[in-house]
């Protein structure tokens, strides 16, 4: 059912990945060894240049007149910054740092939650480390950067063909003097099921040494059991637990009282105990008024030691309104997007927020020119990604109705498309609104978000009504992810499942009140090592051991992936998702010192036999290829 879910899972639609590369073309994956990296990038320059990229292809295009992103040269130094506080004083004297000074501490979002929710998590490693330098230089008063884990670790491997530890390390080495931020779901690691407490203790430890120094760790049911393991293995890495209470509903409306101040006070307070170093409000789908954020901040500051920080989603248009009123009530940090890459369901604007800021006593102490000269590199970078982009042009405040997260609304909206629910759009989200109220109102967020969908999508194509579904007069097949999640497989939400529901969904099953990976066998990690040294001709790291737990298939099909492609992450971006046209010529770094000149010279028509010759000069040498044309 685990994998059925990720098929189902609206990010993973319809690309038919593995079937495209292995069916296609057999002949090539026993010469794939043999072959040099240069010659398996040409392969996919010509393959991608013939038959297009799988995902852009039917897709608009970036403009003709689109600017090559060239990131700013800053000549300064990169001046000591959070980092360094952190080296000196350990995750708790990082804390206590915190929430003493008095700036307001920005978190820069772009690299993971912004393109997550604007890109369909599409950006390339390579656009963000050639910037990075610019932020280390450039932005040494940021707080983090967040570049890493949610839907990034996934898409990176299935979609991009890119190792999500190499981007990690990459990034590392250019920000010596910012802290890198990931997104970590609790049990489920960066996936969509729970793991063996070992897999997710691995996975931190790894991710530690690898260069994470916040991990924001949140639970989709917000069940601080299912969150322990991996705050305690955040902790023991001596990295900072940031831990996240989700936020739903709305603590001023009488009407949504499971969701009330004292719960989230409540939530804070466990998160205080469970070890946590510092307290995130998780605001997926923004949903956090003004009024309510101060009432909220307030009290959390009141009730807990800890330093906060916010997060939030532009989606109504209303976030920095928030953002400007929990700052009034003493948050210590939030979460903003740099402009190009801001908006709708991305987070607030970075250069707004350090603008209202400016000679005020909480000033961020952000340069706001600087943040300007990056985001004009990032809008560069957004134009080469118009594939990718939503239709969506405003802000919505229909988001307080049906409470989507913002990385999942688009991809819903894609996902009705594609079942012809287009015209439906807004009877999809009253009907995620009621699946919500009959699951018994529940927190939203991976991987409860795409439970909820997957039963909106359901109720719209069958028809259905809350009360069809619980009358028991039709004869209903629930989706899997449903029969899962009411089973208990994503654990408990507060007040437990609601029972009629329960039953007419699992029928005779009984359902688990425990913590669901309690009841999972550790992973054999020796086992595991000794099979993948079978299996991929060769010893794997343990970063590469990590992927393969918690993505056996696509890790493998990603390891393939390489050994036909070649380095693909080291292609511009254009040239990876668009080809190249005769007359081109491009400069591919492989790894330092190393440098291929490809130029494509022509591109001859489709022989007999459906082939494509495609005649390339490879540093100045004529070089063939031959692929297939699959138009
Ligand atoms: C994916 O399927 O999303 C990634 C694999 C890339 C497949 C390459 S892209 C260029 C060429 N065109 C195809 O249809 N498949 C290959
Ligand atoms: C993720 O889990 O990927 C999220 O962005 C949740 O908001
Ligand atoms: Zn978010």
């Amino acid at each position: 059912p685990f994998l059925e879910n990720v098929l189902a899972h609206p990010t993973f639609r319809a690309n038919g990945y593995t079937t495209r590369f292995i069916d296609e073309t057999p002949e090539l994956l026993s010469s794939a060894t043999r072959q040099d990296r240069a010659t398996r990038l040409l392969r996919y320059i010509a393959d991608v240049t013939v038959n297009g990229h799988p995902d852009a292809r039917d897709r608009p295009r970036p403009p003709a007149s689109a600017r090559t992103p060239r990131a700013p040269k800053f000549q300064s130094p990169a001046a000591d910054g959070t980092r360094q506080i952190l080296q000196e004083r350990g995750a708790a004297g990082f804390a206590r740092w915190m929430r003493d000074q008095k700036q307001v501490l920005l978190t820069d979002t772009t690299m993971r939650d912004a393109h997550q929710s604007l890109l369909a998590t599409r950006m390339r490693s390579k656009d963000m480390i050639q910037v990075a330098s610019a932020y280390a230089r450039g932005l040494p008063q940021l707080l983090s950067v967040e570049c890493w884990g949610g839907a990034t670790f996934d898409v990176a491997m299935r979609f991009l063909i890119e190792d999500p530890w190499e981007r990690l390390a990459q990034l590392r080495q250019r920000l010596p003097n910012i802290m890198t931020q990931m997104l970590l779901r609790g049990a489920n690691g960066v996936g969509y099921t729970n793991y063996p407490d070992n897999v997710v203790r691995h996975f931190v430890a790894e991710a530690a040494t690898a260069g994470i120094d916040i991990f924001r760790v949140f639970d989709c049911l917000n069940w601080v059991e299912n969150m322990r393991v991996a705050i305690d293995a955040v902790v023991e890495s001596g990295k900072v637990a940031e831990g996240a209470l989700c936020y739903t509903g709305d603590i001023l409306d009488p009407a949504r009282a499971k969701y009330s101040l004292r719960y989230y006070v409540d939530l804070a307070r466990q998160l205080e105990r469970a070890g946590c170093h510092v307290l995130a409000i998780k605001d997926m789908a923004g949903l956090l008024k003004p009024a309510a954020a101060r009432v909220l901040i307030r009290a959390l500051r009141e009730e807990t030691d800890l330093p906060i920080h916010l997060h939030t989603h532009d989606t109504s248009g209303a976030a920095a309104a928030t953002l400007l009123a929990a700052i009034d009530e003493g948050v210590d940090a939030v979460d903003g997007a740099i402009d190009a890459m801001s908006g709708t369901t991305s987070q607030p604007c970075l250069g707004a927020i350090v603008e209202a800021l400016r000679h005020t006593e909480r000033d961020s102490g952000i340069d706001p020119q600087t943040v300007r000269e990056i985001s004009f590199y990032w809008e560069a970078v957004r134009t080469q990604y118009a594939a990718f982009e939503s239709d969506l042009k405003s802000g919505a405040s229909e988001v307080y109705l049906h409470e989507m997260p913002g990385g999942q609304f688009t991809n819903l909206r894609e996902q009705a498309r594609s079942l012809g629910l287009e015209s439906r759009w807004h009877d999809v989200a009253r009907t995620y609104r009621d699946a919500n109220m009959l699951f018994g109102d529940i927190v939203k967020v991976t991987p409860s978000s795409k439970v909820v969908g997957d039963m909106a999508l359901m109720m719209v194509s069958q028809g259905l009504s809350n009360e069809d579904v619980l009358s028991g007069e039709r004869e209903i097949s629930f989706p899997a992810s449903v029969v899962e999640m009411l089973h208990g497989d994503l654990g408990q939400p507060p007040g437990g499942w609601p029972e009629a529901l329960q039953k007419r969904v699992l029928k005779d099953r009984v359902p688990i009140t425990v913590r669901p990976a309690s009841l999972l066998a550790p992973a054999d990690l020796e086992a595991t090592r000794a099979r993948g040294l079978e299996k991929f001709s060769g010893p794997i790291s343990e970063r590469e051991l990590s992927s393969w737990l918690m993505y056996p298939k696509v890790y493998e099909e990603f390891h393939e992936a390489v050994r036909r492609y070649g380095p693909v992450s080291k292609l511009p971006t254009p040239v990876f998702f668009y080809g190249m046209e005769p007359g081109d010529e491009i400069m591919v770094e492989i790894e330092t010192g190393k440098t291929l000149v490809i130029r494509l010279q022509t591109v001859g028509d489709t022989e007999d036999d459906g082939q494509v010759r495609i005649f390339f000069e490879l540093n100045g040498q004529p070089r063939v290829i031959a692929v297939a044309n699959r138009r």
